[in-house]
């Protein structure tokens, strides 16, 4: 299966779903899950430490984690890839779904619109257990993580640890998306965590991988490209 079969079913397509992993944001120098662990935490598995029991078992381990994953990521620029999303977007108004596991915001700062974040945002707080009167959040105590120094409730990254739902809104349009769509692009993403790997098993349209590796999903897909995002999406997504 060729590029060129893959881009004529994207210009052939009135509504496109675009599901994106990890691997979306490699070539912008944002490891991806499977290999991000380095330093401090080399020796965890992101699955363990992304999970509600890893942070209240050892919060400031777990805040830092995210703490150096942010600075990691606000150094960065999105990529090629990135940009060719958005711009498609903005060409072709209402033809295209994004949705992204990435918590990274590149997608958002390359200037896609309405993207369905599954899983989160990591620039964002909340509170870890359900805010009292006391729990201003405009007024935290410094700390690794910030607290209300009325209740010790801890802030927390917005996003979905594993063990929890996401948030019902967004997956159910990105399940919308799935099932009206005409082409599904999966790019980046390893097909492992549930329920976004399942969105491409419900693709209605014809699903299109774009990795260098093999993914659990090849065995759903009509046609696997083995490039990178931000070499093959501008092929793709040019008019
Ligand atoms: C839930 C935010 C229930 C946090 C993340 C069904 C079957 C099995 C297990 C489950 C199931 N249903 C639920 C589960 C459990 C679990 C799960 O899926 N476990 C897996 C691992 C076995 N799912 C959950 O826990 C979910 N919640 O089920 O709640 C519930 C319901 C109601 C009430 C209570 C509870 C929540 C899942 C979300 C977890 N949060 N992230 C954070 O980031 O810290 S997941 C996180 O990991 C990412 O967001 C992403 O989703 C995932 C990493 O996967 P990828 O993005 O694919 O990245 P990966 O590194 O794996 O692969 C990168 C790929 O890119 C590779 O293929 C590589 O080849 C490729 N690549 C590399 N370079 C490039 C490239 N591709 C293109 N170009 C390149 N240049």
């Amino acid at each position: 299966m060729n590029t060129g079969q893959v881009r004529d079913w994207v210009r052939a397509a009135k509504h496109i779903a675009v599901l994106t992993g990890a691997g979306m944001s490699a070539e912008s120098g944002v490891p991806t899950f499977r290999d991000s662990q380095t330093g401090l935490w080399a020796k965890f598995d992101p699955q363990q430490l992304a999970t509600e029991e890893a942070f209240r078992a050892n919060p400031s381990m777990v805040w830092d984690w995210y703490a150096h994953r942010r600075q990691a990521i606000a150094k960065v620029q999105p990529n090629a890839g990135h940009r060719a999303l958005a711009g498609f977007a903005k060409r072709h108004a209402g033809r295209l779904t994004l949705i992204t596991q990435n918590v990274d915001g590149l997608h958002q700062r390359a200037g896609s619109e309405a993207v369905l974040a599954l899983h989160g945002n990591i620039a964002q707080d909340r509170w870890l257990d359900t805010p009292r009167a006391c729990c201003n959040a405009h007024a935290v105590a410094a700390g690794s993580p910030p607290y209300c120094d009325r209740c010790g409730n801890m802030r927390r990254p917005a996003v979905v640890w594993f063990g929890e739902p996401l948030p019902q809104s967004v997956f159910a349009q990105a399940e919308q998306a799935a099932q009206h769509c005409e082409l599904m692009l999966v790019v980046g993403t390893s097909g492992l965590v549930y329920p976004a790997a399942g969105l491409a098993r419900s693709a209605r349209g014809r699903v299109a991988i774009v990795n260098p590796e093999p993914t659990a999903l090849d065995d759903a897909a009509d046609a696997v490209l083995h490039g990178t995002a931000a070499k093959l999406l501008p092929v793709l997504l040019e008019d």
